[in-house]
């Protein structure tokens, strides 16, 4: 997908909020909501995100597992949520429909897509997807250190412009760019809390 067509669908999405699409929310703490395509590192990056108390239990009424753990960002504590892995907000798998019912019912401060970095232009169909579901998005391109090792090189400033989303770079294996990530995730659950 080239970038010119990115900036006509992004020209045209809803307004991205917290208060985000209008489902029912669950009560209680903001949550910060971890999605992305299979094996691309969201579980590694959840693991960054929250402390030792972690719970996993399925999704009503599925046999889908959902991990459940709490987050502080900019002092703000929040629950963070791992879903499992989905190319799509169209869903075909059971996986799918429990990410994409967790993503509408839960009223996200801030979506976290992890994409594997070097395999970007496959995974662009799912952010233009969330985006025009307007969810409060923010890219993550995870695994950065095998698509350097590949030659692959990713203008993350444009990419970020084109958007209209913070994009970061992580190697969630060694903790590379989690800070910066912190620091996106923070920004969201703030402008949230004041809102
Ligand atoms: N080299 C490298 N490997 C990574 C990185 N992040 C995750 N991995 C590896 O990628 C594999 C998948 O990581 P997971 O966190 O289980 O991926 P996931 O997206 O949660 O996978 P599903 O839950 O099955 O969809 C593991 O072997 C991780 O160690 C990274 O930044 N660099
Ligand atoms: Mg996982």
């Amino acid at each position: 997908m080239s970038l010119g067509l990115l900036r006509r669908v992004t020209s045209v999405l809803p307004r991205r909020s917290c208060h985000g699409p209008a489902q029912a929310g669950v009560a209680g703490a903001r949550k910060v909501v971890i999605v992305g395509s299979p094996n691309v590192g969201k579980s590694v990056v959840f693991n960054r995100l929250t402390g030792s108390y972690v719970t996993v239990s399925n999704y009503p009424g599925t046999t889908v597992e959902v991990s459940r753990g709490r987050g502080r960002f900019g002092g703000i504590e929040v629950e963070v949520v791992d879903t499992p892995g989905m190319y799509s907000l169209c869903p075909i798998t059971a996986e799918e429909r429990v990410s994409r019912a967790l993503l509408m019912a839960e009223r996200p401060a801030a979506v976290i897509q992890v994409v594997d970095a070097k395999n970007l232009r496959r995974m662009l169909p799912l952010t233009l997807d969330l985006l025009e579901a307007g969810l409060p998005l923010i890219l993550d391109l995870n695994v950065m250190d095998e698509a350097e090792e590949l030659g692959i090189t990713i203008d993350t400033a444009g990419l970020q412009d084109e958007l209209g989303i913070p994009v970061v770079a992580t190697v969630s294996t060694t903790g590379r760019g989690v800070a910066a990530l912190r620091e996106r995730i923070a920004e969201h659950v703030g402008a949230c809390h004041r809102g």
